[in-house]
């Protein structure tokens, strides 16, 4: 299962009490003040990593504390400090305030960190307030509570590449036919149920990281199928690859198709509708398909890539091109 929002209470740990001792040894009656400060709250860390790809398993508990600083002792003891609870997340998770709805903090890279929720710091000990006037203190300070907030996580992945289309336009297939990823292919709509993401070799060194997306169909604007929902998911790709079903089984005409997508598109976010993006006629193994490409290709005004993930014609130009494309489109946006 996939889950791409969360809320959840985040804790430091308190620091230790600061202690109040004085010396005591056989030679030594009236020793001064040796009380210890108390250690320091651990934190609550979010960790970006890339061996997590959904927010279930972090969602599920929804408070996480850190430990408290231990108090100081006798003898100039110091607490030690409490252990820190690191929280794993996907990269690409963005941390909102969730009372005051404000971002904290975008997560972009593996093995980022943010602090979320600082420890308190440890109270001094009574050694601490001695002065040539008070000598023999019995003042020491309380630990520090730890912060505390609620936070609202929401995970928008991290492709250069996405890819949109009708359901059954054949994304997954093309997804799978690139990368090694292995998402669910099958010949009725709504296969793609959550997002997925692969890498793509393109040449010899280059990769390019192509996420798939739950089919989109008229009305999604208005919740129609799996809806909006996802094409936040596809906020920070450089570059759009819309596929269109040109082969005869096709059950929208390619023309129309192109048309919904667009208008869907638009309907979610007209910043998302001006990004670079290629028509990709997708099926394209007969005289017929062929036939439909150009019909398409002359009603968009624009030129249409001819591809069959089944039969590997045109994948690899495909991804060249938009290899290309995202590279020149990469830094005009916001994000990585
Ligand atoms: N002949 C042929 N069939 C294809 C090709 N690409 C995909 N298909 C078939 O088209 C059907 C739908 O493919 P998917 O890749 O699941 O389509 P999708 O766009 O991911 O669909 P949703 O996840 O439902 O949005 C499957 O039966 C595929 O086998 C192709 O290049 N040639
Ligand atoms: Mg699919």
């Amino acid at each position: 299962m996939f889950r791409d929002e969360c809320e959840l209470e985040v804790c430091g740990g308190r620091g230790g009490d600061g202690a109040v001792s004085f010396r005591r040894e056989k030679f030594a009656p009236w020793g001064g003040p040796d009380g210890g400060t108390g250690g320091d709250g651990g934190s609550v860390v979010l960790v970006a990593s890339s061996s997590v790809n959904s927010l279930l398993r972090v969602g599920r508990r929804p408070i996480y504390e850190a430990e408290h600083g231990r108090p100081g002792g006798p003898r100039n003891r110091s607490g030690s400090n409490g252990a820190d609870c690191p929280v794993l997340v996907p990269v690409g998770t963005q941390i909102y305030d969730a009372e005051r709805g404000h971002l904290l903090r975008d997560l972009l890279r593996p093995d980022e960190r943010c602090v979320v929720a600082a420890g308190g710091r440890g109270g001094r000990g009574n050694k601490c307030f001695a002065s040539a006037v008070q000598q023999a203190p019995r003042k020491s300070e309380a630990g520090q509570p730890g912060e505390a907030r609620r936070l609202r996580l929401e995970l928008k992945l991290i492709a250069e590449v996405g890819l949109v289309g009708l359901p059954n336009a054949g994304k997954s297939t093309f997804l799978a036919s690139v990368s090694q990823a292995t998402p669910k292919i099958a010949d009725y709509p709504f296969t793609t149920l959550s997002p997925e993401v692969g890498i793509a070799a393109v040449g010899d060194s280059e990769a390019l990281v192509v996420a798939d997306l739950p089919g989109l169909i008229a009305g999604a604007a208005e919740g129609a199928g799996l809806g909006h929902r996802f094409l936040k998911h596809v906020e920070r790709c450089s570059v759009l690859l819309h596929l269109i079903d040109v082969s005869v089984e096709a059950t929208v005409e390619p023309l129309e198709a192109l048309r919904v997508v667009e208008r869907e598109l638009e309907e979610y976010s007209p910043e998302l509708a001006k990004r670079p993006r290629l028509l990709v006629a997708t099926k394209c193994e007969d005289e017929a398909a062929e036939g439909r490409a150009r019909e398409l290709e002359r009603g968009a005004g624009r030129p249409v890539q001819r591809i069959s993930a089944v039969i590997g014609s045109g994948v690899r130009e495909l991804l060249a091109e938009a290899y290309a494309l995202a590279r020149s489109a990469a830094g005009t946006l916001p994000g990585p």
